[in-house]
């Protein structure tokens, strides 16, 4: 079967050769998803048919260059964000309220504190983190974290500046609260970074549980969503203008469930985003403004009960297909594309965090689809909860349990 396989490759790879070029994928990657197996073994959960060929269970690919992921530190306490420092070094976020520093050799900072408090509870806590593209000179952190507020929690973003001393947060203030508040403990969302034009990208969930879940079509609540603010919290110039009376003017786009991964494309800037769906539904999306991700009018996956979700439907009009889904669900969290020089196959694929599948998703994107999945780190059995790529073009990846890994050329 393997023999067989390979040599269908080696024919589809002439031939691709001598007609075209594709970006992204060597000669003799099969490009046509019906010719090559995926990297997922297990049946799917649901039998729902896909918008278009290719939009999940790709054909797998693999890197050919030498590699290897490193567990550098295992120090670290369920770290949930990560983001490289000008000058090399990675800060990160600890789900109980703090951050830490670490050196690319994996010698841990103390705690940074002076943080507003979070709560901890179920998903909730200390999340998402960026720096301020100016952080070499005003040394500004944004994150978001579940609050504690009147009527539940809320997912909310603060910034403030690192002290000169890295063992302190000062001039912490909250620049956004998405509401409603809501009593219960899933569903934050809870990643951020900034877009092209130098405002905020942030992720909200819909908290989960059935009376909020509508929540994330109604364009007067922010969960569910992805909101575009400037730096001070306020809603950002160029925002789309959803036409529903009371439209929130911070809402980016509408329809999620539970984004915890945010990517800007290096190739076009647009926002890519992961979403944790219900059993069988997990997203790949390509965002843009104004637009309707669908959530939970039309989803690839049913209720962890196995029960279907809404009419049940996957396709309708004016909502956006997922670029990619997965069935059996991977939980996808952070993500980042590859623009290093150290792996030349890997420039512009994105790399991605999978929790509850526990490795590390490498896809090949060409023309915004997906073209090849790959499994990174499996055999070290990790929750990846976030990646980023390091000053020095290496990946860098934390796990929940713990550990900082350094992916890079062997
Ligand atoms: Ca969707």
């Amino acid at each position: 079967m393997k023999t067989k396989f390979h040599l269908i490759a080696v024919a589809f790879g002439i031939i691709m050769t001598a007609s075209c070029s594709k970006p992204g994928l060597d000669d003799e990657t099969i490009i046509d998803p019906t010719i090559g197996p995926g990297v997922e073994s297990n049946p799917p959960n649901t039998n729902y048919t896909a918008a278009f060929k290719g939009q999940t269970r790709i054909q797998a690919v693999r890197t050919t260059t030498a590699f290897q992921g490193t567990a550098i530190s295992t120090g670290l306490t369920a770290p949930w964000g990560i983001t490289a420092l000008p000058d090399g070094r990675l800060l990160i976020t600890q789900k109980a309220g703090t951050m830490r520093i670490a050196t690319t050799s994996g010698a841990l900072s103390n705690a940074i504190t002076g943080l507003p408090a979070v709560n901890p509870s179920g998903q909730g806590g200390l999340l998402g983190l960026c720096i301020d593209p100016q952080f070499s000179s005003n040394r500004m952190i944004y994150w978001v974290f579940s609050e504690n507020v009147s009527g539940g929690t809320q997912t909310s973003v603060a910034k403030g500046r690192l002290a000169q001393n890295e063992q302190v947060l000062e001039n912490v203030t909250v620049i956004y609260r998405a509401g409603p508040a809501y009593n219960g403990t899933l569903h934050y969302g809870g990643r951020i970074l900034f877009d092209r034009t130098g405002n905020l990208i942030v992720s909200t969930g819909e908290r989960s549980d059935l009376p909020t879940r509508p929540l994330a079509q109604s364009v007067t609540s922010g969960l569910g969503k992805i909101i575009r603010i400037t730096t001070n919290g306020l809603p950002a110039p160029g925002n789309p203008s959803f036409s529903t009376a009371g439209a929130l003017p911070e809402l980016y786009s509408i329809g999620h469930r539970n984004p915890q991964g945010l990517a800007v494309h290096p190739a076009t800037g647009e926002i890519w985003q992961s979403e944790h769906g219900p059993r069988g539904g997990d997203e790949l999306n390509r965002l843009q403004g104004g637009r309707n991700y669908g959530w939970p009018t039309i989803t690839y996956g049913i209720e962890y009960s196995g029960a279907a979700i809404g009419a049940p439907i996957q396709q309708q009009n004016g909502m956006e297909q997922p670029a990619y889904y997965w069935d059996p669900v991977i939980s996808p969290s952070g993500m980042t594309f590859y623009t290093g020089n150290r792996i030349a196959e890997w420039q512009n694929n994105l790399f991605i965090g999978s929790l509850s599948a526990t490795h590390i998703v490498r896809l090949v994107i060409d023309n915004n689809r997906v073209v090849g999945e790959e499994r990174l780190l499996a055999s070290e059995n990790q929750r990846f909860r976030d990646i980023t790529q390091g000053i020095d073009n290496a990946l860098y990846a934390i796990t929940d349990g713990g550990r900082l890994y350094r992916i890079d050329r062997s």
